[in-house]
């Protein structure tokens, strides 16, 4: 048994909203990662069947290797489509927010959702969403964003209008998010969503090699490169990998070429916090993980004004790499003094 976690009161506000509307924008954050393309898109094929005219809205371009998670559905990028993407947000009369927690992190999208005299609707597992939002549904302990998108489909009796579509996307979003099962996943109802999932047909080994088991050739070669040359572990326990402007260049790096290489030092015995610092055109952007009680979320929001979950966190920090690099080995000095205090 699947058991009720969504507030009545938000439930019951957030089906009166769709409702009374026809056109209903769905956005999540930049840079999308598998659940935020998968449960807005899953929400999508959920409105869609119930007869609504559901847009979706991405803030940047989808990395090439997560467009699998589309096929047969659309969305729009805004970066690359900003004029149509405005005119969307400027007549839909409901906005979905999915995956994030603040319009800070939907990009160049973020005035145009802000600005909206429209409801606005948060779906979503971060940590402290922000007040900007007329109905909230926030779950920290849940899974993934698409875990629940699956679960106020079942709670306000929309499962009829489930598809192997709309499967297979909230599929795809449990899956990345939970690193297929490794982790945020220790409570037996995931497995009972998972179970209704398969019901509808979605086809798991092909769903699974795409999500988790392809990459392009030069994603493989770059990422090895930094293993080998780039990696940099500290008392056994503390990893960086710091890749910079030219080792991009040299192996043609494109958007989501470096996805997951923030957890491969986590797999080597003793070391229980990976931070990858990468030098991107604007800022060096700071991806940490960690295991156990180490929590990537605080250090990401104190020194990189990012945050996210305990141990899967990011941030951005404005300078150049070296500065980057100096102000980590600060954080490990701290980090070390607080452990032995
Ligand atoms: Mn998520």
């Amino acid at each position: 048994m699947i058991k009720s976690i969504i507030n009545p009161d938000s439930l019951k506000k957030f089906m009166a909203l769709v409702a009374g509307v026809n056109r209903i924008v769905i956005t999540c954050h930049k840079k999308a990662d598998g659940d935020a393309i998968g449960s807005s898109l899953g929400m999508y094929q959920l409105l869609r069947n119930m007869g609504k005219n559901a847009i979706v809205i991405i803030p940047d371009q989808l990395a090439d290797s997560l467009t699998f998670v589309a096929k047969g559905m659309d969305y729009v990028t805004f970066s690359l489509n900003e004029v149509k993407a405005t005119n969307i947000i400027r007549n839909t009369q409901l906005i979905l927010s999915l995956d994030y927690n603040t319009f800070g992190r939907v990009g160049c999208m973020q005035p145009w959702l802000e600005e909206s005299k429209v409801p606005k609707v948060l779906i979503d597992h971060h940590l402290d969403p922000s007040p900007d939002f007329d109905v909230v549904m926030s779950h920290p302990m849940i899974s993934s964003t698409s875990e629940l998108v699956y679960r106020i489909a079942m709670e306000a009796g929309w499962l009829k209008f489930v598809d192997k579509r709309v499967a297979s996307s909230i599929f795809v979003g449990i899956m990345t998010d939970t690193g297929n099962f490794a982790f945020s996943s220790s409570y037996p109802e995931v497995y009972e969503v998972m179970g209704q999932l398969l019901t509808y047909g979605i086809d798991k080994p092909y769903l699974y090699k795409q999500a988790m088991d392809t990459v392009p050739l030069n994603s493989l070669l770059l990422q090895s490169y930094a293993l080998l040359n780039k990696m940099t572990i500290i008392d056994d326990a503390f990893a960086l990998i710091v890749l910079d402007k030219n080792d991009l260049e040299q192996y043609n790096y494109k958007t989501g070429d470096t996805e997951r290489l923030v957890n491969r030092p986590l797999s080597v015995k003793g070391v229980y916090w990976s931070t990858f610092m990468r030098e991107d055109s604007k800022y060096i952007k700071v991806s940490m993980r960690s295991e156990g009680d180490f929590p990537v979320n605080t250090l990401c929001a104190k020194y990189f004004g990012g945050g996210g979950h305990k141990n899967a966190a990011a941030g951005e920090f404005n300078g150049s790499i070296q500065d980057a690099v100096e102000l980590y080995y600060k954080i490990v000095e701290q980090v070390k003094n607080d452990i032995n205090n």
